[in-house]
């Protein structure tokens, strides 16, 4: 496509038309895996007891190390190529499933979790492992970003790390697909695209990392999550909707803001969005 950085006009409508995109070249060699894999046990010292992987979520904000991952010149090109010129860093989170876990990842969109308007946004997952069928890759469904948001409904007894599922018969489950990878090589998928993830009977870890960007007119609702934070990875935000964050120094630090997700804000927050 004119103007395009790194993926070909075939590799953006596969983008466009399934809601994903994978089999990319690898951003990070093996040996800058191990230097990732370091990073990794450098912001899992700074868990408290009792705190497990899931609360290193948007430490970009206080880690130099996720900070400069989130703003791999290659993954911007990528999130260019996608989004257009002008986008920013919102979002950052671990998906580690250690081995023979049992933790699961619901069918759901992300576009339901988060407080933001339009729903232009995607999501870069990083491989820090390989990430195979065996050790409960990530599924999606092709084609279902298309139907819009679909209802989610709020599960109580569930083996996933998520609480908002879409309910069942609303998208095609049995057309799922897995995306494969390899360590140092991303995926990419839309912010309406459902997908989630079985957990992991393997003896090996899986863990990912996922980078959230949205495009400059996408406006966060405050009143939902106070603590939202932007970063400009490309081109100019002449909208201003959103508080600007302060690059962080430290190579390890951790973040003491709770960032809250409609999943977290409760029913309310989907009533004023409009979602139930
Ligand atoms: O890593 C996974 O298994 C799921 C990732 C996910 O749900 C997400 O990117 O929102």
């Amino acid at each position: 496509m004119a103007g395009s950085r790194r993926l070909s006009e075939h590799q953006q409508q596969h983008f466009v038309r399934e809601g994903y995109l994978h089999g990319l070249p690898a951003v990070y060699s093996p040996a800058e895996v191990r230097d990732l894999h370091a990073g990794l046990q450098g912001l899992l010292a700074l868990l408290k007891p009792g705190e497990t992987s899931k609360e290193i979520r948007e430490w970009h904000e206080s880690s130099r190390f996720l900070y400069d991952i989130c703003m791999h010149p290659v993954i911007l090109d990528y999130v260019e190529d996608l989004l257009g010129p002008d986008f920013y860093l919102w979002g950052s989170n671990f998906f580690i499933k250690e081995p023979r876990s049992l933790s699961t990842v619901g069918w759901h969109q992300d576009a339901y979790y988060w407080p933001l308007d339009p729903h232009e946004s995607l999501t870069i997952w990083l491989a820090f492992d390989d990430s195979t069928v065996e050790n409960g890759a990530m599924t999606v469904v092709p084609g279902s970003h298309r139907a819009g948001l679909l209802k989610h409904i709020r599960v109580r007894e569930t083996d996933s790390v998520l609480m908002l599922e879409c309910e069942r018969g609303q998208f095609a489950e049995d057309t799922a697909v897995p995306v494969t990878l390899k360590a140092g090589e991303v995926s990419i998928h839309d912010d309406k695209l459902v997908h989630g993830s079985p957990a992991n009977p393997s003896a090996m870890r899986r863990a990912g990392l996922t980078i959230r960007y949205s495009r400059t007119n996408v406006k966060c609702d405050l009143s939902i999550n106070p603590h939202f934070t932007t970063y400009l990875c490309r081109g100019t935000d002449t909208f201003r909707y959103n508080p600007v964050g302060v690059v962080p120094t430290q190579r390890f630090g951790r973040l003491e803001r709770q960032h809250v997700s409609v999943e977290e804000a409760g029913t309310g927050a989907e009533k004023k969005l409009g979602r139930v």
